[in-house]
C-alpha cells in the first residue's frame, strides 16, 4: 500500500454540502487531509456547493443523520478519522421559530451523538472534535463587544440548541479528558451562503433588481447589527482551533460592525444604484435617488418573535492564541463579491430562460424538431 495514504490525516465534515462544510472541504483536500462528508437522503440530489469536488480521489460522501444515531457510529467506526468537524444543523434562526424541536434534535441531541459515537467507536483519546457554535448563544447581549467571557442570554429556539451543544462539548471535554473545542463564530458569509440569509437575499435582489428581473425587495429589521466575515477566511480557523496544543474554545469574529440597512446600501451601490432611506420602523422605504423608486421596504413576515440585535465579536484571543488573522477580507470586499458573484448569477439564468423562450418557439413554428 502507498504509504503516502497511510500517513493521510482523515477528517469526517458533518453538513459538508453547506456553505461552511463546501469550503473546509476544498481547504482540508488541499492541505492533504483524505475528506470524509456525511450527507443525507433528499428526494433531489442537489449537491450544488460540493459537485466539483466529487470524483475527487480523497474525497468520499457517506449517507448519515445527525437525527440517527446508527449512521453516525457507522461512519464514524468505519473511517477512524482523526478529526470531526460537526457543522451539520437546521442553520436558519427564523425557522427554528416553526420547527423547535427538529432543530433541537439536529443541533443540540445531534452534538450528544457526536461525541457518543466517537467514544464508542474507541476514538476518544485519537479523534479530535470541533463543534460549530455561535454567536447567537449571546443573544439578547450582556455586554459588546462579545468575548470568550461574554455570558451567554440565548433567544431564539436555535440558540437555546446550540447552547446545549457547546456546554455538552465542555462537558466531554471534562469528563472524558477529550480533545473536543467549539468555535464561537459570529456571522459569515459567501457568495454559497443559502438565498434566505438576509446578506444574500439582499445580493441577489440587487442583482435582480439591476437586471430587471425583480421589482422590489422587502426585509425585516433594517436596523439589526451583524460582525459579519467571509466563510473562506473562518474555516481555516476552525482548522487552526483542532490543531491548537489544548482543547479551547473560541470567539471567530471581525471586529467591525454593520446594520442591515448598510449592507443594502452597499450592495444596491455596487449595481449602480444610490438608494436614500425615508420613514422609520415598518414604514421605512429604500428610495432609487435617481429614479425615485421605491426598491426596498419593509414586511413585518420578515420579523421575529425574539430578534437578536447587537453581535459584535472579538476575536483577540484567536488572533493571540492561533494567529488568526480576522482582518483579511473587508466588509466592503465581502459585499462587492457577493454582489459580482449574484450579477453573473442572474445574468446567466436570463440568458438561459430566454434561449428556452426562443427554444419553446422555434419548436411550436416547427423551426427545429
Ligand atoms: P448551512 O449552509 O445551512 O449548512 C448546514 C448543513 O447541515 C447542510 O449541509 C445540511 O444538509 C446539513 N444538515 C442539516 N440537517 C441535517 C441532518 N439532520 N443530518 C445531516 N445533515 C444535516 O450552514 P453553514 O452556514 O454552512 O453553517 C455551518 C454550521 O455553522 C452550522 O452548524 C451553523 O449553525 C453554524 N454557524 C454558522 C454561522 C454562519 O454565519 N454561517 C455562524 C455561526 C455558526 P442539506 O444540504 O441536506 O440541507
Ligand atoms: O441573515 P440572518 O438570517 O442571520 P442570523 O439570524 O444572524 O443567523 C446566522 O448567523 C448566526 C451567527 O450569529 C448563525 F449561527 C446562524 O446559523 C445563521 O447563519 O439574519 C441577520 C439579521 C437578523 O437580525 C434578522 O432579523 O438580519 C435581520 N433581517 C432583516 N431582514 C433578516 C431579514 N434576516 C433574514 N433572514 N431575512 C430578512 O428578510
Amino acid at each position: 500500500m502507498n504509504l503516502n495514504i497511510l500517513l493521510m490525516k482523515k477528517a469526517i465534515i458533518t453538513g459538508v454540502t453547506g456553505q461552511d462544510g463546501s469550503y473546509l472541504s476544498e481547504f482540508l483536500l488541499e492541505k492533504g487531509y483524505e475528506v470524509h462528508g456525511i450527507i443525507r437522503r433528499s428526494s433531489v440530489d442537489y449537491r450544488e456547493r460540493i459537485a466539483h469536488l466529487e470524483g475527487q480521489p480523497h474525497f468520499h460522501l457517506h449517507y448519515g443523520d445527525m437525527g440517527d444515531s446508527m449512521s453516525l457510529v457507522k461512519v464514524i467506526g468505519q473511517v477512524r478519522p482523526d478529526e470531526i468537524y460537526n457543522l451539520a444543523a437546521q442553520s436558519h434562526v427564523q425557522v427554528s421559530f416553526d420547527a423547535p424541536e427538529f432543530t433541537c434534535d439536529v443541533d443540540a441531541t445531534g452534538v450528544l451523538r457526536v461525541l457518543e459515537a466517537v467514544r464508542q467507536c474507541g476514538l476518544t483519546d485519537t479523534c479530535r472534535i470541533y463543534q460549530a457554535s455561535t454567536s447567537e448563544l449571546y443573544g439578547k447581549v450582556e455586554e459588546v463587544p462579545q468575548s470568550e467571557t461574554t455570558p451567554f442570554h440565548p433567544y431564539s429556539p436555535y440558540a437555546v440548541a446550540k447552547l446545549y451543544g457547546y456546554w455538552i462539548v465542555r462537558e466531554y471535554r471534562e469528563a472524558y479528558n477529550m480533545f473536543c473545542c467549539s468555535g464561537i463564530l459570529f456571522n459569515h458569509e459567501s457568495e454559497r451562503r443559502g438565498e434566505t440569509f438576509v446578506t444574500r437575499k439582499i445580493t441577489l435582489a440587487a442583482a435582480r433588481i439591476a437586471q430587471g428581473t425583480q421589482d422590489k425587495l422587502y426585509l425585516g429589521n433594517l436596523s439589526s447589527l451583524r460582525d459579519w466575515g467571509y466563510a473562506k477566511d473562518y474555516v481555516e480557523c476552525m482548522w487552526l482551533i483542532l490543531q491548537n496544543e489544548q482543547p479551547d474554545d473560541f470567539v471567530i469574529a471581525t471586529g467591525e460592525q454593520h446594520s442591515v440597512r448598510e449592507f443594502c446600501q452597499l450592495a444596491f451601490h455596487y449595481v449602480g444604484i444610490d438608494l436614500l432611506w425615508e420613514g422609520e420602523g415598518a414604514d421605512e422605504k429604500g428610495i432609487d435617488s435617481s429614479s425615485g423608486r421605491v426598491l426596498v421596504e419593509v414586511s413585518p413576515d420578515f420579523y421575529r418573535p425574539t430578534d437578536v440585535v447587537n453581535l459584535l465579536g472579538d476575536p483577540t484571543k484567536a488572533k493571540q492564541v492561533l494567529g488568526w488573522n480576522p482582518s483579511k477580507t473587508p466588509f466592503d470586499q465581502l459585499v462587492k463579491r457577493m454582489v459580482e458573484s449574484d450579477v453573473r448569477k442572474v445574468r446567466e439564468e436570463t440568458i438561459l430562460s430566454h434561449s428556452r423562450v426562443n427554444l419553446a418557439e422555434y419548436l411550436e413554428k416547427g423551426i427545429v424538431k
